[in-house]
């Protein structure tokens, strides 16, 4: 990556005040979600990436990482403000891991979150008009819930931590306010693995709290892992609408099913592991984000 996080340095090509990564109040909240293992973390990262060297190489786009912004007290008892690039990090670690054949790091806690912003200057008859009158502006949120947090909010589990009720219940929250949703699906696991029941379940509650509560929200299902399905990838919107009837009838409206490739390929090593490849040739990874706000 080029260019990580420049938040101070005004230039042509990123002209527009951005909000801190604490900063509800502006824009547009989309939300990134995504069934335990469904290739979530693998997916974003790689998306994030090639989202935010497009925008670099674009004048009417600009991305930022948003820093995590709290309070600390120093030795002295003083209260300072400091900023961390989370989410920078962890797509840099994520990427830096899979170019040297390993899968990102599990979720092992419910963790505070990743964001960013991708803002899009207005244009007219293709001119680019002055960024104060329109200016499209769009926060990404991305929190890698545990399973657990998953079976409190949509599997009906009813005992647990704390700590597990409130994620669940941070989850809820974003869920019914959200501009926009990109459901990230394990096409394999929903079709093909065991675990299809409990999937059915999740899926069906969580597009039932969508209708009782965001019905006009965009959402994007998002099927990854495909090269598993050889060089013809089923018609998963199809699939879905025979294997997942009742799920189906909760969709909202704006509904839109998306295909990607977030590898391009996997290798299998000589004792059967599956890894990334070193070189990543990630494929349609950005249609889904191009749909929802419009590039
Ligand atoms: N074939 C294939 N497997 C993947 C891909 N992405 C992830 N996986 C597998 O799915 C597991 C979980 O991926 P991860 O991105 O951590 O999923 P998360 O738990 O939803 O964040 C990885 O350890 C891999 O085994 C992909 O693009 N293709
Ligand atoms: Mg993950």
């Amino acid at each position: 990556m080029k260019r990580i996080h420049r938040q101070d340095e005004g230039t042509d090509s990123q002209p527009y005040p951005f909000p801190t990564g604490n900063d509800q109040s502006s824009g547009d909240n989309y939300l990134f979600l995504g069934l335990p293992k469904s290739g979530k973390t693998t997916y974003f990262a790689v998306m994030v990436q090639h989202l935010q060297d497009v925008a670099n190489r674009s004048r009417h786009l600009s991305f930022r990482f948003l820093p995590y912004k709290h309070t600390v007290r120093d030795s002295q008892g003083n209260e300072k403000t400091v900023a961390e690039n989370v989410t920078s990090e962890f797509v840099r670690d994520c990427i830096d891991r899979m170019s040297n054949g390993l899968w990102p790091q599990k979720t092992v806690g419910y963790e505070g979150g990743y964001s960013f912003v991708l803002q899009r200057r207005g244009r007219f008859l293709g001119i680019p008009i002055p960024e104060m009158l329109y200016v499209c502006r769009a926060r990404f949120d991305y929190h890698d819930y545990p399973g657990e947090a998953f079976e409190i909010a949509f599997g009906g589990k009813a005992s647990a931590s704390e700590d597990m009720k409130a994620a669940a219940e941070d989850m809820e929250t974003r869920v019914k306010n959200a501009a926009g949703i990109f459901l990230i699906l394990d096409a394999d696991a929903m079709f093909g693995g065991q675990r299809r029941k409990e999937l059915l379940k999740q899926v069906e509650s969580l597009f039932q709290l969508i209708e009782d509560h965001n019905k006009n929200t965009k959402l994007a299902i998002v099927f990854d892992k495909l090269e598993l399905f050889g060089k013809e990838a089923p018609d998963f919107m199809k699939k879905f609408r025979n294997c997942y009837p009742n799920a189906y009838a909760f969709l909202p409206k704006h509904t839109k099913f998306f295909n990607v490739y977030p590898l391009g390929e996997v290798l299998t090593t000589d004792n059967g592991d599956v890894i990334p490849p070193t070189t990543l040739r990630p494929r349609a990874v950005l249609d889904p984000v191009r749909w929802m706000i419009g590039f």
